[in-house]
């Protein structure tokens, strides 16, 4: 069966009523070719009338994720969920960039290991953007101390000890906003339209 989203339906509905049945006919048609081109089935709004879902936040796989081949898999979760990757990058961290991204914990005695563990090998950096992306990746990223985290969750599932808890991702809009900006350079950030943003949301 075809399933059609209810903003769809909706527009039928009061096409139909009114007597707009030519109108009816090209909004069922038109919808499987918008869909496959990509496009916002006729008569929706733009990207830039949708402050709603342009929230951002940084996700990062940790040398320890990045070691035990976790990549595809953890990626999978925030797409499944229905994200939108807008920027992607494997690196090596400077001792300087993570003393940027990580500056409120620089007098915590576990600094200088956090610091040896997150230079140790390659990183995996990206933005994802959706609807209250930050604090839906938080919890499915889970507590701090994979002990306390719940099964079901990247670190719950992943880890067991804080000093190795594979994922890292921004704890606030404006903790988000600044550490994108340390990560990436706006050109290095995509926009682009989901082929399925009718079908995840009514907006
Ligand atoms: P989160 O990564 O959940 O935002 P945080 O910002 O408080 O947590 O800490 C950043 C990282 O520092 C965390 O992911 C792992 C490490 N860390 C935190 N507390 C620690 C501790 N008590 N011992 C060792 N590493 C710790
Ligand atoms: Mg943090």
């Amino acid at each position: 069966m075809v399933m059609f989203p209810r903003c769809i339906f909706k527009r039928v509905f009061q096409q139909f009523y009114s007597g707009h049945q030519e109108t009816t006919k090209s909004l069922l048609s038109g919808f499987p070719t918008a869909l496959l081109h990509g496009q916002r089935a006729a008569g929706h709004r733009s990207s830039s009338s949708l402050p709603s879902v342009s929230e951002r936040t940084l996700i990062a796989i940790k040398p320890d994720g990045v070691q035990r081949r976790l990549v595809g898999q953890i990626i999978q979760r925030f797409e499944q969920r229905g994200f939108k990757l807008v920027g992607l990058k494997m690196l090596q961290v400077s001792e300087d960039l993570l003393s940027q991204h990580y500056s409120q914990l620089r007098t915590k005695p576990f600094y200088p290991s956090l610091v040896h563990y997150m230079t140790s090998g390659p990183v995996v950096v990206m933005v994802w953007e959706g609807h209250k992306v930050v604090q839906a990746t938080r919890t499915m990223v889970g507590h701090t101390n994979p002990a306390e985290a719940q099964a079901g969750t990247v670190r719950g599932d992943f880890s067991f000890h804080v000093s190795r808890n594979v994922v890292h991702a921004s704890d606030s809009v404006d903790g988000a906003q600044r550490e994108i900006q340390l990560w990436f350079q706006g050109k290095d950030l995509l926009n682009w339209d989901c082929c399925d943003q009718t079908i995840t949301c009514e907006l």
